[in-house]
């Protein structure tokens, strides 16, 4: 019996590092019982093997669907200046997620080389992440290495906008394929196909991550209107500071979030993807919702 971490998932195969066998990688099966119990190992989950068989999943810290992964401190999502444009609604999306499960968002703005990304990074700031950037003068490594130290980290974000290349920057060692630029039609290839995660010397891990489309995301994880004001960290200044208990912050009268966009003070943008997840979750019935989360 051998316990280890999971790090990476193949059409069924589950790849495990014995813990103290840091070079071993274990090719394993997982228990039957779990396909029936609708149960899937996750890169990130903590395991124990038995005859070359995932027979137990440790208890999860937490775990998101897309990208598949579990036991997640810290998501850096990473988003281009240019090429693919940033687009607000959908980090929001994300990060609204991550809130929603107890993973410390951090923004990369990269290809700061082609464009500087300081409105947007200025939007985020603003709303109290962290921003920091990525360009081929590598502007920010240091500082996206020391906040990755020790922690297991993920990297999200839509497909081309330098996630692997980014990797390989922080850990040359790495040598992860990415999108090649002599693609004939310009357009950017999906060259992470699974997620896989890597040791960073002197502790913790990082997850590689296959990028997704922006109509893929149609399909994200739900929040329930009801706790979605809490997955955007700017409003919480202003919780209980509204005339009414219970407002939702869309268009009442003497609501406290409205009065700040107003005065400057929370991002317009931010609150546009607040009414645009309000209304998704509005459309998603008690039944459907509660099954989904399961
Ligand atoms: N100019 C410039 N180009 C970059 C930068 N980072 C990445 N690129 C280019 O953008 C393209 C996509 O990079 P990848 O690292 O493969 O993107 P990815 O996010 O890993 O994409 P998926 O694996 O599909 O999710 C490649 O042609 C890179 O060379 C950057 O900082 N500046
Ligand atoms: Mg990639
Ligand atoms: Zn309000």
């Amino acid at each position: 019996m051998t316990q280890g971490l999971i790090t990476k998932a193949i059409s069924g195969f589950y790849y495990v590092v014995p813990d103290g066998e840091p070079d071993t990688l274990l090719e394993c099966r997982a228990k039957g019982v779990f396909r029936k119990m609708k149960i899937s190992p996750l890169v990130g989950d903590r395991v124990v093997v038995e005859d070359g068989v995932v027979s137990e999943i440790l208890p999860r810290k937490n775990e998101i669907l897309r990208p598949p992964a579990a036991n997640i401190d810290l998501a850096l999502m990473t988003v281009s200046s240019t090429k693919p444009a940033p687009n607000a609604l959908v980090l929001d999306k994300l990060i609204a997620v991550c809130e929603y499960k107890g993973i410390e968002p951090v923004i990369i703005i990269t290809k700061t080389d082609l464009k500087s990304g300081e409105e947007f990074a200025d939007i985020y700031r603003k709303a109290g992440f962290t921003v920091l950037f990525s360009g081929e003068e590598e502007p920010g490594t240091e500082e996206i290495l020391s906040l990755m130290k020790g922690k297991s980290c993920i990297f999200i974000g839509n497909s081309g906008v330098g996630k692997s290349t980014l990797l390989n920057r922080l850990f040359p060692d790495l040598e992860l394929r990415t999108a090649q630029i002599s693609d004939k039609l310009g357009r950017g290839r999906h060259t992470t196909r699974h997620v896989e995660l890597f040791a960073i010397p002197g502790g913790g891990y990082v997850a590689d991550t296959p990028g997704f489309s922006t109509v893929e995301l149609e399909k994200y994880e739900p929040i329930r209107k009801e706790e979605l004001a809490r997955c955007f960290r700017e409003f919480a200044k202003y919780e209980g500071k509204c005339q009414f208990a219970d407002c939702a912050h869309l268009k009442e009268k003497g609501c406290a979030v409205l009065e700040a966009i107003r005065a400057g003070e929370i991002p317009v943008s931010r609150h546009e993807s607040y009414l645009a997840l309000y209304e998704d979750a509005r459309k998603i019935p008690d039944w459907e919702r509660e099954d989904r989360e399961r």
